[in-house]
């Protein structure tokens, strides 16, 4: 498990902070979140009166995002993007989009004496994230707020995003990765997946069909968020309502339906993305329905033809990916995601195959709920 690295000693947190440009004294610093890649940790400040002022200070996976600089650039450029829609539309700029704290001396990132780059941002308080839907109206309210940020970053120039990981839904890519894994299988592992490599290599064409349509024109490229799981949205603690999408490492250009297929791959799921026992996975039709309304309702009337019509393939396609992603990085020797445990990134993978093999089961019922969307919210 050579990919937990969210320790920290106090000294380090101390430095840290310290470069940062925040208000009153430090109290102390914890690890935070489930994501995946980052190391997040949540800093408390005491003013001299009242509650503590918290922070959100995030060490940049330098293996992930190769140039810290440029990641930063994207998201300032965003932020303040997105800052002037929301005052625009009337709404709450310092709660509905990051707000980066610089350094001391006016940076976006600081290198620490180790060599590790960080970010910070003010904590926005009185949201929840969650790992899973505890309602479906939760699962609309995640979908409306993805559904608004595409829809407001329609306007942002894609000329301006330096693009932060290659190939990053380039599914055809990813499954030529995958390949080049079990031929290296330098784990020596690929003896103990021979059904997920079966059941991978059955659909390696259907890998080629967003990238396809993409290239002859068919789709046409957006600036999306890339990475719109349930847990990259803050919904506030007290209505519910998602109010600020964050994770914005990987806003680039893509397809739509990236973003719907994500969010779908994710939280329509009845079971944690790691869950062992299989037979609690499947995609639920209820969630997958609500989200659907949430996502067309917001940016729907903005989506061609053939970009709605594509959407269960999007949700499928991002199921699929992630899997062989999990299944690579297994066989690779769990490099790239964060496990806490052996075997994590395999329980993963099965999770996201079992639900693709769901999807298929279920995909007139996919087809008919979007194309019911479809009527409502664009004639
Ligand atoms: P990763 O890239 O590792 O997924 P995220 O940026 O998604 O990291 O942050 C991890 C978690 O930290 C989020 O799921 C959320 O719970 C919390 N978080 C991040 N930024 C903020 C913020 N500005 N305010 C409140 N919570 C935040
Ligand atoms: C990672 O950073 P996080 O945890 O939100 C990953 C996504 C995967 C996701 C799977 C930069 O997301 O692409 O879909 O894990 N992010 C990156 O849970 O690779
Ligand atoms: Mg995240």
């Amino acid at each position: 498990m050579s990919s937990v690295h969210q320790g920290i000693d106090n000294k380090l947190i101390r430095e840290v902070t310290n470069a940062f440009d925040t208000k009153y004294t430090l109290v102390g610093a914890l690890p935070y979140g489930n994501g995946h890649i980052n190391d997040t940790f949540v800093a408390h400040y005491q003013p001299e009166e009242g509650h503590c002022k918290r922070y959100i200070f995030q060490r940049i996976n330098t293996s992930v995002f190769k140039n810290p600089y440029q990641l930063m650039e994207n998201i300032q450029n965003v932020t303040s993007y997105l800052r002037n829609c929301i005052i625009k539309e009337g709404g709450d700029p310092e709660r509905e989009t990051l707000h980066i704290i610089q350094t001391h001396d006016k940076k976006a990132v600081y290198q620490d004496s180790e060599g590790s780059f960080w970010r910070a941002y003010d904590f926005i308080e009185e949201t929840v994230t969650l790992q899973q839907a505890k309602t479906p109206e939760d699962f609309y309210a995640s979908a409306v707020a993805f559904g608004n940020f595409q829809r407001k970053l329609a306007g942002f120039d894609a000329s301006k995003l330096h693009e932060s990981i290659k190939n990053f839904h380039n599914t055809k890519v990813r499954f030529e990765t995958f390949e080049k894994a079990i031929e290296a299988d330098i784990m020596d592992r690929a003896q103990y997946v021979a059904p997920e490599i079966k059941f991978a290599m059955k659909r390696k064409e259907q890998a080629s069909i967003l990238v396809g349509m993409l290239e002859r024109g068919e789709l046409p490229l957006r600036v999306t968020h890339n990475d719109t799981k349930l847990n990259n949205v803050l919904l506030d603690e007290n209505t519910g309502k998602g109010i600020c999408v964050i994770d914005l490492d990987t806003v680039m250009p893509g397809l739509a339906g990236y973003d719907y297929g994500d969010s779908i791959r994710f939280g329509a799921s009845t079971g944690a993305e790691d869950e062992t026992d299989l037979s609690k996975i499947n995609m639920s039709l209820e969630l997958f329905d609500i989200y659907t309304k949430g996502f067309m309702e917001t940016a729907g009337s903005a989506l061609t033809a053939k970009e709605i019509e594509m959407l269960p393939m999007c949700a499928k396609m991002m199921t699929f990916e992630c899997g062989i992603r999990f299944l690579t990085d297994y066989l690779q020797g769990d490099t790239y995601f964060k496990t806490h445990r052996p075997g994590q990134n395999l329980d993963r993978c099965r999770t996201q195959f079992k639900l693709v093999y769901d999807m298929e089961q279920k995909w007139d019922a996919m087809q008919k709920i979007v194309k019911k969307y479809q009527d409502m919210y664009t004639k």
